[in-house]
């Protein structure tokens, strides 16, 4: 049996002259290309009610949180700053009952850019809302470049589960405005950019599976292998 790998869709806001400005469920290819080549079944969730969210739960292996808008800055407690863009309050409020029926049962997680974002907020933990506003950050988190290639290097921890993927460090795409500002209490900081900025966290208690990375493996994993080793992993903990 493959694992099925439900994935926190996106709605798409800006109406589009391709869809003729009919509003569009997505989730960019890079989630099914990633999850079908380390033999899984995608299953695109839309936003929807958060009482549903444990009947979508119960129906997977694991949750794969997406990319996409910056997450409403109320979740941790914040009033908007001025340089904050878009937010999708009914996505939240779906990924963050998703997010808590998983943690209940104990499903693998693998969080991704904004899917690092909300984890973190929901399990108490605070972000940046626009890393320009803080001078001490002085990486480029916002890559003018091509999303296949990597820009800034991370430093990974030895002992940690994504070191055993990609070594102590790697090279990695980044499309990210905002960043973890304080980690929840419930996560260990596994990477980080020569800046110090988080890049990546696990779970503290071993019974929770979590990968959770700043970055886009989604966009690097057609023709970056170590990128992809981050899907075949998210699939083989989904499998026990
Ligand atoms: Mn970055």
């Amino acid at each position: 049996m493959k694992p099925i790998i439900g994935i926190a869709g996106n709605l798409l806001t800006k109406h589009a002259e391709v869809f003729h400005d009919n509003l569009v469920t997505y989730t960019p290819q890079g989630f099914v290309d990633g999850v079908q080549q380390a033999n899984g079944l995608p299953l695109v969730f839309p936003i929807g009610n958060p009482a549903d969210a444990k009947a979508y739960i119960d129906q997977i292996d694991g949750l794969l949180l997406a990319g996409g808008q910056d997450v409403a800055p109320s979740f941790y407690g914040a009033e908007p700053s001025l340089k904050l863009q878009e937010t999708e309050p009914r996505r939240d409020f779906f990924e963050k009952a998703l997010i808590e029926e998983a943690l209940k049962q104990k499903k693998p997680i693998f969080a991704v850019c904004r899917g690092i974002q909300i984890l973190n907020s929901v399990q108490g933990g605070t972000l940046y809302q626009d890393l320009s506003e803080y001078p001490q950050w002085s990486v480029q988190h916002l890559q003018p470049s091509i999303p296949t290639v990597g820009s800034h290097s991370v430093s990974i921890d030895s002992k940690s589960h994504l070191a055993s993927l990609l070594g102590t460090s790697v090279l990695v795409n980044s499309y990210h405005h905002q960043a973890i500002k304080e980690l929840a209490t419930d996560f260990v900081a596994t990477a980080w950019s020569t800046d110090g900025l988080v890049e990546a966290y696990e779970a503290k208690d071993p019974a929770q599976s979590i990968v959770a990375v700043q970055w886009h493996p989604e966009l690097m994993q057609a023709t970056d292998e170590k990128m992809q080793g981050l899907f075949n992993d998210f699939i083989e903990r989904a499998s026990h």
